[in-house]
């Protein structure tokens, strides 16, 4: 089983009413929150869709980005790594997504820095490695600090460089399966994935490359029907999920969920 693809479990937080004045790096409008709420909804009942339990956290008022709970944390087959956000607004969010973990994991570590920043948004886990893109939100020290928890537990890192005005690592990619990766042109073209199966992003679509592969799903944005073809024509069972409140905060797919097998 893959540990990258298949997960029993999924963390998400609900859209709280501060979302509209969560962090976004141009400004295109104010997101409606009923929308997102709607679109959240099913969001979430896909993951569920999948087999899959899925624990629902309340909103979080003091935390308008708390949505986006991905940035929180790592999930790994053998713990979880409490991050450590590089966004001010956001450095509290850890602490609250803590007990939930520790709920569900025997072991549960924290980057501590002071120093060290990273958010889950920079990390992409596949079957053989984790790649960690350096970022404005996620450092050097961050990453080494992640380097020296999962060592340990048999992961190597390797840091890769999320490209200059990209929010993180993974807004411009994902996972489809062990060997799949959906990339835009302009990240893949760092070779940071050669050995990987490489599935461009049509030109223009550059906004759905954040998907997720939730087991037997991947799950993409709304709107973007050349990527959503080539998905499919590659043998993936898509499911569009509105995205449009999200994406006036910069967030997609895989910023909505911790994806997880416990133990
Ligand atoms: C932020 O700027 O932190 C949020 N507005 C968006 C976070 C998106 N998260 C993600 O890509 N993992």
């Amino acid at each position: 089983m893959s540990f990258s693809t298949q997960f029993t479990h999924a963390i998400t937080r609900r859209p709280a009413a501060s979302i509209t004045r969560g962090l976004r790096a141009v400004d295109t409008g104010t997101p409606d929150l009923a929308l997102m709420q709607a679109h959240h909804a099913a969001y979430v009942a896909t993951l569920r869709e999948t087999g899959a339990t899925v624990v629902e956290l309340p909103p979080l008022d003091a935390y308008p980005d708390s949505v986006f709970v991905e940035d929180t944390a790592l999930c790994l087959p053998q713990g979880a790594v409490v991050m450590r956000p590089g966004a001010p607004s956001r450095l509290g969010e850890a602490a609250e997504t803590t007990p939930h973990l520790q709920a569900l994991y025997a072991r549960v570590v924290a980057i501590t820095g002071p120093d060290s920043f990273i958010e889950g948004g920079d990390i992409l886990v596949t079957e053989r490695e984790i790649l960690v893109g350096r970022s404005a939100r996620t450092n050097a020290a961050g990453i080494a600090e992640l380097a020296r928890l999962v060592a340990p537990w048999g992961h190597t890192l390797r840091e890769v460089i999320t490209p200059a005005g990209v929010l993180h690592f993974k807004t411009d990619c994902s996972l489809l399966d062990a060997e799949t990766i959906l990339s835009t042109k302009r990240l893949s073209a760092s070779g940071c994935f050669d050995g990987y199966t490489v599935i461009d992003i049509p030109d223009g679509e550059e906004a759905a490359a954040n998907t997720i592969r939730f087991n037997g799903l991947v799950l993409m944005p709304a709107g973007f029907p050349r990527t959503r073809d080539t998905i499919a024509a590659a043998g993936f069972a898509v499911r569009e999920i509105g995205n449009s409140e999200c994406a006036k905060l910069d967030g997609g797919m895989s910023c909505l969920s911790l994806r997880f097998t416990p133990s």
